[in-house]
């Protein structure tokens, strides 16, 4: 059986949580990270060098990245759908994963650490104002991407879906003032429809 370690509370262990759930396969997941610890022992370090979840196990196949995970987990299980056989669409899917992890996610990287992870009398206000813009940047190109569309690429529901929702399930969630990104909001309402969505997202912002 599928081995999943990592807090749910983690963004990018919802990511693959979110995709077994879509996939219909067995998992066990375990704790560890945040509170629960367990990433700075010398077992889990064998797995990943970098003490980060997630990380899985598949039949004695060690994986860490979030996104090589979920794209690993699509591949095996869901070849032609989930997974797209077509090399265009599947770059598409690829170009907004990477979307995700290299400029979504690091632009309200800092307004998350500061305004959840960090004691308002020893918040930096002028690192959340930038971070907060560079969010909007991110959340505008979304927006306009998303007019017309029913999702993040080609025509169906695809893995970047699920992790650009994740991502956008942070940003939407953080304590700031926000612009109105109408697209992004509908499509972040249809993507909450779906049950694994419904179950992995229902976490607190922590
Ligand atoms: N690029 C990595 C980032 C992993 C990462 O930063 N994980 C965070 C949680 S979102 C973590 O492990 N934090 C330490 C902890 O939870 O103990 C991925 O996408 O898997």
């Amino acid at each position: 059986m599928l081995r999943l370690w990592g807090r749910i509370s983690s963004v990018n262990v919802q990511k693959v949580a979110w995709l077994v759930d879509e996939l219909g396969i067995d998992c066990e997941r375990i704790e560890a990270g945040g509170a629960f610890g367990v990433v700075a022992t010398p077992e889990y370090r064998r797995m990943n060098p970098n003490g980060l979840v997630p990380v899985i196990e598949d039949d004695g196949f060690v994986l860490w990245e979030s996104n090589a995970i979920v794209r690993y987990l699509a591949a095996k299980h869901a070849a032609g759908t989930l997974w797209p056989d077509d090399l265009r669409l599947r770059a598409d899917v690829d170009r907004w994963m990477d979307w995700q992890a290299t400029t979504f996610t690091p632009a309200m990287r800092d307004a998350f650490l500061q305004l959840v992870r960090t004691p308002p009398e020893a918040r930096n206000t002028a690192r959340v104002e930038a971070s907060r813009e560079a969010g909007e940047k991110a959340a505008a190109v979304l927006d306009s991407h998303l007019a017309g569309r029913g999702f993040v690429a080609g025509e169906a529901f695809s893995p970047a879906d699920i992790v650009v929702g994740c991502a956008a399930h942070r940003w939407l969630n953080l304590p700031l003032a926000r612009e109105a990104r109408p697209q992004v909001e509908r499509w972040y309402a249809g993507l909450r429809s779906r049950p694994g969505a419904a179950r992995v997202l229902s976490t607190p912002v922590t």
